[in-house]
């Protein structure tokens, strides 16, 4: 099983995951360092405060990418470096760090793929607001500006936005996420904003130029949803489900519209949708380079005309997500189900767009420990990725333009409110002493890229 040549095999990471050193380099306060702080929202109280210390070892971490002979690297810059308050002109202890970064990345072969928003605010604009304030997508486009003029030259890929499902509805929808509102119409207003943020910033880098060859894109964590029971209730609600998580974003994006059902359901419940502009649908749908898809699972779903509003995602869409008893789970419960993934990449072919696609996202969390030779023996994560390399090389068969894969993660990291208690990195952390070990899948992931494929 042979990929194309060229085709960008890579890890991924995000600045408040990996980065550490909050209060140095002249960074300012994001929601993530306010929710983290904030008793009983994050396991155990775990913080990003020192996180992988990555802030403080780049090299470290750029010779093992070298080591592994990774041909992309996908990490994300903290708007707080940048801009401490969330505007105002640019910081440049925060845009050298990156300089540093993408320049001993390209030293070393190792193609930047930059992400300008993974989900770290700064608290000043939230406390304005933040994304359910329509002067956010402004601030974010001239965030983005900043960003671009001092990078583009370097950087070749560029994603505004990772996840806007996530940094919706996770952080205003359910709670569950920073900044922790739980409002529908709070998560409507934040998705439009996003996305709203999401074509300033494309108009913004355009406007400035394009150095090399850059492509500009968007990552939109994408989820198959399926009926739990062979009943028609269930098939609605897999339906609501598919039109929050997936077309919300995707149909504004690819076709200039949010889908009708959604919109409806939430306003027959008396919420308002999303407060959408003239213009604002031009501006949101302007053409992207590339999409980039994160996939974990598929949504289970069944009907619960009972069930409540609540922390519990699609809640309010009168929906209980479930996991199937049969199959292996990963550490976070997650089934394991690769050929979700493909289902999911040629559906976006036939329904959405023809843009190259590359997958910005996929991995799973082990239980991973240390034996007693220090090694870490994670053989579930090396079939994990095998499975879903395969599966997306038979998408490729049926004309998916799929032209990389970024392997989440690099590192273990902070899993957001499960701290420290996921892990997800191919190159495992003892955070006591720093110390990074890769684990048998990083070997194993060398030599998929040396042999461009899974087989031998
Ligand atoms: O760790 C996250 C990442 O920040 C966004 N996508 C999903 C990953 C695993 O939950």
């Amino acid at each position: 099983m042979q990929f194309p040549e060229g085709f960008l095999w890579g890890t991924a990471t995000a600045s408040y995951q990996i980065e550490g050193a909050v209060n140095e380099g002249g960074r300012g306060t994001s929601i993530w360092d306010t929710f983290s702080h904030t008793p009983g929202k994050v396991y155990r109280g775990d913080t990003g405060d020192i996180a992988c210390d990555h802030y403080h070892r780049p090299e470290e971490d750029l010779d093992l990418m070298a080591d592994l002979g990774l041909k992309a690297y996908r990490f994300s810059v903290a708007w707080p470096r940048i801009q401490p308050d969330g505007s105002g002109p640019p910081n440049q202890e925060g845009l050298d760090f990156y300089r540093r970064l993408v320049d001993g990345l390209r030293q070393r072969d190792i193609v930047p793929m930059l992400t300008l928003y993974h989900w770290d605010l700064p608290q000043a604009l939230e406390d304005r607001g933040g994304w359910t304030n329509r002067d956010t997508s402004e601030r974010f486009a001239e965030y983005t500006g900043f960003v671009y003029e001092a990078l583009a030259d370097t950087v070749p890929f560029w994603i505004t936005l990772n996840e806007p499902w996530v940094a919706s509805w996770l952080g205003h929808g359910y709670g569950l996420h920073a900044p922790g509102k739980q409002d529908a119409a709070s998560a409507l207003a934040a998705t439009h904003h996003l996305l709203l943020g999401h074509g300033l910033a494309l108009e913004r880098m355009r406007s400035v130029g394009n150095p090399g060859d850059n492509q500009l894109g968007v990552t939109l964590n994408l989820h198959p949803a399926l009926a739990a029971r062979d009943r028609d209730a269930d098939e609605e609600a897999a339906r609501r489900v598919d039109g929050q998580a997936n077309r919300l974003y995707l149909d504004p994006l690819f076709r200039g519209e949010y889908p009708e059902d959604i919109v409806s359901y939430y306003g027959g419940r008396g919420v308002d949708g999303p407060p959408v502009r003239d213009g604002d649908l031009e501006k949101i749908s302007g053409p992207v380079d590339f999409l980039g898809i994160n996939y974990y699972f598929r949504h289970h779903v069944r009907d619960a005309p009972d069930e409540t509003p609540s922390q519990i995602p699609f809640s309010d869409l009168a929906v209980r997500p479930i996991v199937p008893h049969a199959g292996e789970k990963t550490a976070m419960g997650w089934p394991v189900e690769p050929d979700g993934l493909s289902e999911m990449l040629v559906r976006l072919k036939d329904e959405y767009t023809d843009a190259p696609i590359y997958v910005t996202e996929n991995g799973r969390a082990v239980h991973d420990y240390a034996d007693p030779n220090g090694d870490v023996k994670d053989e579930e994560r090396i079939s994990y990725l095998d499975s879903h390399f395969r599966a997306v090389h038979g998408a490729m068969e049926q004309g998916v333009d799929l032209r990389g894969y970024m392997v989440w993660s690099f590192l273990d990291n902070f899993e957001w409110a499960e701290g420290y208690s996921k892990r997800f990195g191919l190159v495992y952390v003892d955070y006591a002493t720093q110390k990074r070990t890769p684990k048998s899948s990083a070997r194993w992931y060398a030599g998929v890229i040396r042999r461009n494929g899974p087989d031998g």
